[in-house]
């Protein structure tokens, strides 16, 4: 049985041991969420650029940015057919709210209630992105408000009070802050393995500011990810640390012409002027009043851009041939790291995404089992944890999280070979086996069977260190599962 029938079945009888009780909703929710996309919540310390990434990722300015109350508040953005917004106020039933777009951005009316009373807004709206995955923003970290950062802390942690955590989890770090390791291991769950680096992934967010906006500024950005990445502190609580500057990408996906028109007007200008002009962005907005742009022009420009965004388009507009709007817009997501993390986010998340969906599901159900007892709970117990225990899948993640905490000895190459069979760089078959994106299925084929008889032989060999050997059968599993997934014959 696939794992999300056998996750459904466990579901199935949860529902029957708690029905009729106020659990009862929590796991009619579950089930739910095995048919909806994968949910990755967005999270990080505050201002780090949120809910800028998730603009970015949907490709709309739908959360707020910058002020205002509702960056207070943990908002779903799933897709739908019609656009509507609704408040969940705790211990009372939800209600449509209204919104209007202001400036191209989403502005959400909450009406008389106070953030706090609000357990969560969900926003539906008609989305090619969030068809794949729906996302969830969170007030920052260390927010002004001590209830706003413990709302994250709720939906990240597994506890007694909530009992369905997001299947993955967006770390955004301006600077890695010793509290925001410490965070992640927290909210890592010990049911399938603690630390569990499968669901997070790290972000060095508004990657534009670093070396103060300098031309190489996305250079060093990613030569200090890279670093992070290798880090082993850093390593054991997320998959990779990438750099986005999440403004770039924002303001590329959402490009007026208008906006074009004024930067052009900035290119237009002598190469020595205009440097001078974006020495910083104080001189930007008052100097040089021959410009033909206003200071509230300016401002707007920073806004969306960046000093760093504004110098670099400028620099791209002076080199000729003219890019179209289209075209620049193209080459600010590739810049802005957006290209990479989406094909990263598909290989490491979407790529697993039942997987993970299942893994939050029984990781809830064992939550309420603990938190809410009722008889017969014991055997469901003891089913979800065989479940979690047996499934090669799991073992998989569970097998990812130890070899990233560097748990398993050997040779660095068969390490990171093992690293690789069981989907630490995705779980295609060409990714596992690190064959190149042409390969066709004759090569994977042979490949598969050389390596499935090298790691046989490692589980076999005596010599071999225990913790190593154990993973060397779970890596034989893995091989056997890309065998048996190939088109039969031939
Ligand atoms: N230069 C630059 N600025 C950014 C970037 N991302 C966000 N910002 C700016 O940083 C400020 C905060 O951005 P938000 O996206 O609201 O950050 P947040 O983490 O959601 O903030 P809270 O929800 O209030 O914790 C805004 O003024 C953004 O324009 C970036 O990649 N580069
Ligand atoms: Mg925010």
């Amino acid at each position: 049985m696939a794992l999300i029938d056998e996750t459904r079945t466990v579901l199935g009888h949860a529902a029957r041991l708690y029905a009729p009780t106020p659990v009862s909703d929590r796991l009619a929710a579950l089930v739910e969420r095995l048919d909806a996309p994968v949910t990755v919540a967005v999270a990080g310390r505050v201002k780090s650029g949120k809910s800028t990434l998730l603009n970015a990722l949907v490709g709309e300015r739908l959360a707020p940015t910058g002020t205002g109350e509702c960056t207070r508040i943990v908002t779903w953005y799933r897709d739908g057919h019609t656009c509507r917004v609704d408040a969940y106020p705790r211990g009372a039933p939800p209600r449509p709210v209204g919104f209007a777009r202001r400036g191209g951005a989403l502005s959400i009316d909450i009406g008389p209630d106070p953030p706090d009373a609000l357990d969560r807004l969900v926003v539906t709206w008609p989305s090619q992105a969030l068809r794949l995955t729906t996302l969830i923003d969170t007030p920052g970290i260390g927010s002004l408000t001590e209830s706003a950062s413990r709302r994250t802390w709720d939906l990240l942690t597994v506890d007694d009070t909530d009992a369905a955590p997001a299947d993955a989890v967006l770390y955004l770090m301006k600077h890695l802050h010793p509290g925001d390791v410490e965070f992640l291991r927290a909210f890592q769950d010990v049911e399938v393995s603690r630390p569990s680096p499968v669901n997070a992934l790290g972000i060095l967010s508004r990657a534009d500011e670093i070396a103060a906006g300098r031309p190489d500024a996305m250079a060093s950005a990613r030569r200090i990810a890279t670093r992070l990445s290798r880090d082993p502190a850093v390593r054991r609580v997320v998959q990779a640390v990438l750099p986005v500057a999440g403004l770039l990408a924002e303001t590329a996906a959402t490009l007026t012409e208008a906006e074009v028109g004024h930067l052009r007007q900035v290119a237009a200008l002598e190469p020595a002027e205009a440097e001078e002009l974006l020495l910083t962005a104080d001189r930007f907005v008052s100097r040089c009043p021959d410009l033909n742009l206003t200071p509230a022009d300016r401002l707007a420009l920073l806004d969306r851009f960046g000093l760093f965004g504004v110098r670099v388009c400028v620099a791209r507009l002076r080199r000729g041939p003219a890019p179209t709007a289209g075209e620049l817009a193209g080459e600010l997501t590739e810049l802005s790291g957006l290209g990479e993390l989406r094909s990263v986010l598909a290989s490491l998340f979407l790529g697993r995404s039942d997987v993970l969906k299942c893994r939050s599901a029984l990781i809830a159900v064992n939550a309420i089992v603990r938190a809410v007892p009722v008889p017969g709970g014991e055997r469901l117990a003891a089913e979800v944890e065989q479940r979690l225990a047996s499934t090669h899948a799991f073992t998989e993640l569970r097998l990812l999280a130890a070899v990233r905490a560097g748990t398993i000895a050997g040779k660095p190459d068969v390490v990171a070979e093992l690293e690789r069979l069981v989907g630490g760089s995705g779980t295609a078959a060409r990714l596992r086996l690190g064959l190149p994106g042409d390969s066709g299925e004759g090569e994977i084929r042979r490949t598969a069977h050389e390596v499935l008889s090298r790691w046989r032989r490692r589980a076999e060999n005596p010599l071999t260190p225990y913790e190593l050997s154990l993973a060397s059968r779970v890596a034989v599993r893995s091989c056997e599962g890309i065998l048996a997934a190939l088109p039969s014959g031939r």
